[in-house]
């Protein structure tokens, strides 16, 4: 099995590495510097069509043939699916949790705390503010519900660490880009720490995605 990772060192592409040194799959990084408009070129664009990272291509995939897979969320479930590994193969019951912390992520704690990340660039003062009050308010509800699971099981899929984790985990990674404080978030913090004292995971963000 070889895998090609196409991706550049942020919340998004460390998901991929992540999962991919804690399945224990042979890759090879691709990367696309997205700062350089890389992620514009034809070659990339024909495997990721929306222009983003991270995207990856399996030479083995289904039927022997290669594949190519782009969004973060559904190259994790692929990526679940094909090794058995962090997803509850073939125990729907067990893969609705898992599913529903994966899309909370896709849709919530991913593109809210990048538009914190982004109204902290903005030069103009009363925009700026605005920009931050709206999203960081959103990010700490996002904290809260997310602190709120993790009170009640150990990983965001139940008691088992999941693809949902390496998802969220690419973000919280970047917590203090987004202003937010683990002090608030005990359970966040507790998962966090335990996360990132993974062998894997911590190989996933030492990586070199450039
Ligand atoms: N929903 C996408 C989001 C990917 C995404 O936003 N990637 C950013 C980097 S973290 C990117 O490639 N940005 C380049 C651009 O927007 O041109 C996923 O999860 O894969």
């Amino acid at each position: 099995m070889s895998i090609e990772l196409w991706a550049w060192g942020t919340p998004n592409g460390r998901k991929i590495s992540v999962a991919l040194e804690e399945m224990g799959i042979p890759y090879t990084v691709k990367p696309v510097n997205i700062g350089k408009g890389e992620q514009f070129t034809p070659a990339f664009l024909k495997i990721s069509p929306n222009n983003k990272i991270p995207a990856i291509i399996d030479s083995d995939g289904p039927g022997g043939r290669p594949i190519s897979i782009f969004e973060s969320g559904a190259i994790l479930i692929y990526l679940g699916e094909k090794t058995g590994k962090f997803w509850p193969k073939g125990d729907l019951r067990r893969q609705v949790p898992v599913l529903e912390w994966l899309m909370w992520q896709m849709g919530g704690l991913g593109p809210i705390p990048g538009q914190v990340h982004h109204f902290r660039e903005v030069k103009d003062e009363a925009d700026r503010r605005y920009g931050l009050e709206r999203f960081m308010k959103e990010t700490h509800r996002l904290y809260s519900v997310l602190d709120k699971r993790l009170g009640e099981v150990s990983y965001a899929g139940g008691n088992d660490v999941s693809i949902a984790d390496f998802a969220i985990l690419g973000w919280a990674w970047r917590h203090e880009r987004h202003q937010i404080d683990f002090a608030e978030y005990r359970n966040v913090g507790r998962w966090y720490d335990a996360m990132m004292a993974r062998p894997g995971t911590k190989r996933g963000f030492e990586v070199s995605l450039s």
